[in-house]
């Protein structure tokens, strides 16, 4: 049954149904202090604030039956995985050194995991991705696909960074992207907003921005 979500540029049809949440790389090195994301030179406390309205979003989805889905960004122990140009950015920390809370950015280590406040249950898909966007040598095209999904809800960090790669590649691939602006967070409250004018400008022309308000009214 089609429904409503209130956005801009125009309101949204979906169907809970063909509707997936994506929780993008609310991950302890980019949220948490002390992580690779403070190691930058970044003030976490502005990616902070998309927790408790993710974690509302999450516990309509859940509640709904919709389809939850999260991604972290890292590499494999061995770096192979890592392309050298990745390797050598950062200025200060790099990919694979020992930082805080573990190696940064390695599978396993402590600040790849996601953190606790929105820890994924049962059943919820984990994608595992070497680069920004979701999509990028992921199987995330193929699990959307096989569970007939055509609607994302985009949530998580950083706005400019992995939300946005994420969301033009979805709309590249024929998904409808709304996201929720109080739960993408970026160090750069700039970047944040140009992000979100971008994807709905000309018409939507990457996808939607609403709030989780709106969202979770449209979910209920
Ligand atoms: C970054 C991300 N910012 N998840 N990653 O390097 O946005």
């Amino acid at each position: 049954m089609t429904r409503l979500f209130q956005a801009e540029p125009f309101a949204l049809n979906f169907d809970p149904a063909t509707t997936a949440l994506v929780v993008i790389d609310m991950q302890r090195d980019f949220v948490e202090p002390g992580g690779f994301g403070e190691a930058l030179g970044n003030d976490v406390s502005l990616v902070r604030s998309a927790i408790e309205p993710c974690g509302k979003l999450l516990d309509t989805a859940r509640e709904a039956g919709i389809m939850v889905i999260h991604t972290r960004e890292g590499h494999r122990a061995d770096l192979t995985d890592c392309p050298p140009a990745k390797l050598t950015r950062g200025g200060k920390t790099f990919i694979g050194e020992k930082g805080p809370k573990g190696r940064i950015l390695i599978r396993g280590e402590a600040g790849h995991d996601i953190i606790p406040e929105l820890y994924p249950i049962a059943g919820e898909p984990i994608i595992d991705k070497p680069g920004k966007g979701a999509f990028y040598q992921t199987d995330l095209h193929l699990i959307l696909q096989n569970n007939n999904i055509k609607t994302l809800i985009v949530c998580g960090v950083t706005t400019e960074v992995c939300v946005g790669t994420t969301v033009r590649e979805a709309n590249d691939r024929g998904y409808e992207c709304i996201v929720p602006e109080d739960c993408v967070g970026s160090y750069f409250p700039e970047f944040h907003q140009s992000t979100l004018d971008m994807l709905k400008a000309q018409g939507a022309i990457f996808g939607w921005v609403s709030n989780s308000e709106n969202i979770i009214e449209g979910l209920k």
